[in-house]
């Protein structure tokens, strides 16, 4: 199955921080990087008064259940050096799952498609360098592309 990520943070050094996400990721069983998205400066959303946060999206094939990959993400923030203090707080690192191919979920664990990527620029706008005509495993995401592209 195919799974889109999307990744960002705004604590430290960033692109090591992202390196280090797609080399975790890489070694996941199961799983491949397929490929990453330009990597893009962007201003806060939600909590305004924090840095700038670095986004991409990353495309990855897996066996394993979105369930298993939403905890390896987890736990990949972990690694890098994830503290959860408030919502949309700064972080060093965030991986949530966008996007799963064939799949869908509303539970409690686990919301996929994600429910605000439709009017997030910080998302949309690296997910257009994956897929410019904005049309995702079936999802069709062209107007909301075309709509949110301030980041
Ligand atoms: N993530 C959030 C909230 N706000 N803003 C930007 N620019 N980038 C993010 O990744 C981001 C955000 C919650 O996860
Ligand atoms: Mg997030
Ligand atoms: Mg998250």
């Amino acid at each position: 199955m195919r799974v889109l990520l999307g990744l960002g943070g705004n604590i430290g050094d960033m692109n090591a921080h992202l390196d280090a996400a797609i080399e975790a990721l890489s070694h996941l069983p199961k799983t491949a990087v397929l490929r990453e998205s330009e990597r893009y400066r962007t201003t806060p959303v939600g909590y305004l008064d924090q840095p700038d946060f670095l986004n991409c999206v990353a495309e990855i094939e897996t066996g394993l259940s979105p369930q298993a990959v939403l905890g390896a993400c987890l736990g990949i923030e972990a690694t890098v050096g994830r503290v959860r203090t408030f919502r949309n707080a700064p972080r060093v690192l965030d991986i949530d799952v966008l996007l799963c191919e064939g799949f869908e979920s509303d539970s409690e664990e686990l919301t996929v498609p994600h429910p605000r990527m439709h009017e997030r620029a910080f998302v949309l706008v690296p997910l257009a360098d994956l897929y410019p005509d904005g049309v995702v495993y079936g999802y069709d995401l062209r107007e909301a592309m075309a709509t949110h592209t301030e980041l």
